[in-house]
């Protein structure tokens, strides 16, 4: 018999390691586990969304036949790990063979392939194909490239697959319509209510679990309403594509206080988890075009986020870990301020964002690239301790995914291999997407002083702490031609404003 040992984030009926099963002999295998839950800080929504999705898929890969033999967390041998739990279901059962999909996170295939090693039982990796491009296909475009740049990796996604083409043309005549898609949220606008699901016993049941288990991990536990089946993920999509497509690319970019969601998709965790495919997402967009629901520019804007950074992302992490992840280019290392944990602070900016995350264990792209992310490159955060946070505490949040979004587009902590120039930003930045600005006890407009907002003066800091490895960057030639106008005091002053600011920030709770 084979033994085919399916992850938390792989909960696809159609998975690479499921297709070819025989249910009379082979038996499926699912664990939680305690290295699992705590390699980081999981928001506690996070933990009970993958929990509860993996017990649900259980129940209906027996509903289809299947044989599954199911660790809980609570069980009383369980190992707490992968590998120990692998190993007492070979000794349960004496596969044959191990069959699995590739994992998503390169820690864990390297313990599969070190486990390997020490068994005589064969373990077979499959190809994820739940993506379009494979490892191999990333590899062959990136070969001989210094960098890499989404949007011509993009344009070959959009050939292969067919997608918003018209022959070998893009559709509407060109490949990108980003220009379209930054406009601030209207005062009058009436934001979609978003479709949440009601927890049924076994969510419920999760909920306490992880309740008791994990009361100081981040983030509230209810209310609780994310999908944990593929046919309400199937509702959440089809809810998306009625209701938030057509407005998703004017809006893109704009944030409000209180609406942590606005047009966009909340698709993520099922798309990382497995309950939705990212080819099935897609297709639902191009269709709401074809059918004239949706404009263009929403529709290519959304598709490019996951026909094209979703997988260029995917691609660069396994094309360069585990180097990766621990170059730093900007050397930045400064502590990671207590307030992303607690979301105490003047910043209104950062308290909502923070505080929208604490909620719902969800946060859209730009409150992650342009609030958090623009904060801790501009500080020059020590990068390990931004990417704990960001793995952290989103539901949707994997390695694979939030290493190269964080380590190279925030960071620049690669040197500007992912993004060609680092996406800092002034408060002027924020005041014109957001309302935050009219909440807070800072204000972007002043320039110096105790009102004035403290991304100014970390702005200008940031430029001038990396003015070797900047100043030649093409993209940054106007600011850095803006900051050659001031003087030496003027420097001065905004090193010492915003180095005394930075250093004033707690970097602990407080009960340490
Ligand atoms: P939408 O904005 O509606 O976009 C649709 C889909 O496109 C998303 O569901 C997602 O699958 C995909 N997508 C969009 N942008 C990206 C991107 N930059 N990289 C990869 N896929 C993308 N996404 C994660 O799935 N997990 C993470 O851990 C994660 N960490 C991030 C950290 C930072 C600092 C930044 C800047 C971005 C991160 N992203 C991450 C990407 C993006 O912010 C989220 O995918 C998106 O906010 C999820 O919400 P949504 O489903 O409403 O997406
Ligand atoms: C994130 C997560 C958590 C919290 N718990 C489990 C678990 O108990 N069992 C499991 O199979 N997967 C879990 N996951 C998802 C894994 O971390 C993920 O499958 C690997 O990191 C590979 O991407
Ligand atoms: Fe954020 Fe500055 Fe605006 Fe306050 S003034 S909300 S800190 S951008």
């Amino acid at each position: 018999m084979n033994l085919r040992f399916v992850l938390g984030d792989q909960l696809t009926l159609n998975l690479a390691s499921l297709r070819d099963m025989d249910p009379a002999h082979d038996v499926v295998l699912m664990v939680e586990v305690a290295t699992e839950t705590t390699y980081v800080p999981h928001h506690k929504q996070k933990i009970v969304l993958i929990l509860s999705a993996m017990r649900h898929f259980a129940e209906k890969l027996r509903h289809e036949g299947y044989t599954v033999d199911y660790v809980h967390l609570t069980d009383p041998d369980n190992t707490g790990s992968f590998m120990g739990e692998l190993a007492r279901a070979c000794a349960r059962h004496t596969p044959s063979r191990v069959i699995m999909t590739q994992p998503g996170e390169w820690r864990v295939l390297a313990n599969l392939e070190a486990w390997e090693r020490t068994t005589n039982i064969a373990l077979e990796i499959r190809e994820d194909d739940r993506f379009f491009a494979t490892r191999q296909r990333f590899r062959e475009w990136a070969e001989g490239r210094a960098s890499y740049r989404m949007e011509f990796f993009y344009r070959e996604m959009r050939r292969e697959t067919g997608i918003l083409m018209d022959g070998k043309d893009p559709v509407g005549g060109q490949w990108n319509f980003d220009h379209d898609n930054r406009k601030p949220l209207p005062k009058e606008a009436v934001v979609p209510e978003r479709l949440r699901f009601e927890p049924d016993t076994i969510t419920r049941y999760v909920i306490t679990l992880v309740a008791d288990r994990f009361p100081d991990n981040f983030g509230r536990i209810e209310p609780f309403g994310w999908a944990v089946t593929r046919e309400d993920a199937l509702d959440a999509l089809d809810h998306f594509i009625e209701d938030c497509l057509p407005g998703f690319g004017d809006y893109q970019d704009a944030m409000k206080t209180g609406e942590a969601f606005l047009y966009h998709a909340v698709l993520s965790p099922y798309l990382n988890s497995g309950l939705l495919t990212a080819r099935e997402v897609c297709d639902a967009a191009e269709n709401a075009w074809k059918n004239g629901h949706a404009p263009l520019n929403a529709v290519e804007g959304f598709i490019r986020q996951i026909l094209g950074w979703r997988e260029y992302v995917r691609g660069i992490y396994w094309e360069r870990m585990p180097a990766y992840a621990s170059t730093n280019a900007l050397d930045a290392t400064r502590p990671l301020p207590w307030f992303y944990w607690s979301g105490e602070t003047d910043m209104n900016c950062l308290k909502q964002s923070i505080g929208d995350i604490a909620r719902t264990a969800y946060g859209h792209h730009i409150q992650r690239l342009m609030v958090t992310g623009n904060f801790a490159l501009l500080a020059g955060i020590r990068p390990a301790e931004v990417e704990e946070w960001y793995l952290a505490v989103y539901a949707d949040a994997y390695e694979w995914v939030e290493l190269p979004n964080v380590h190279g587009m925030v960071l620049f902590a690669d040197g500007g291999l992912l993004a060609s120039k680092p996406y800092a930003a002034s408060g002027a930045y924020i005041d014109r997407m957001s309302d935050y600005c009219g909440g807070c006890r800072y204000s972007p407009k002043p320039k110096k002083g105790e009102e004035s907002c403290p991304f100014n003066a970390l702005y200008w800091n940031f430029l001038i702490r990396n003015e070797k490895k900047l100043s030649a960057n093409p993209r940054l030639a106007m600011p850095y031609r803006n900051l050659a106008r001031f003087s030496e005091e003027k420097r001065a002053e905004i090193v010492a404003g915003a180095t005394q600011f930075l250093d004033s920030l707690s970097i602990s709770s407080g009960s340490e």
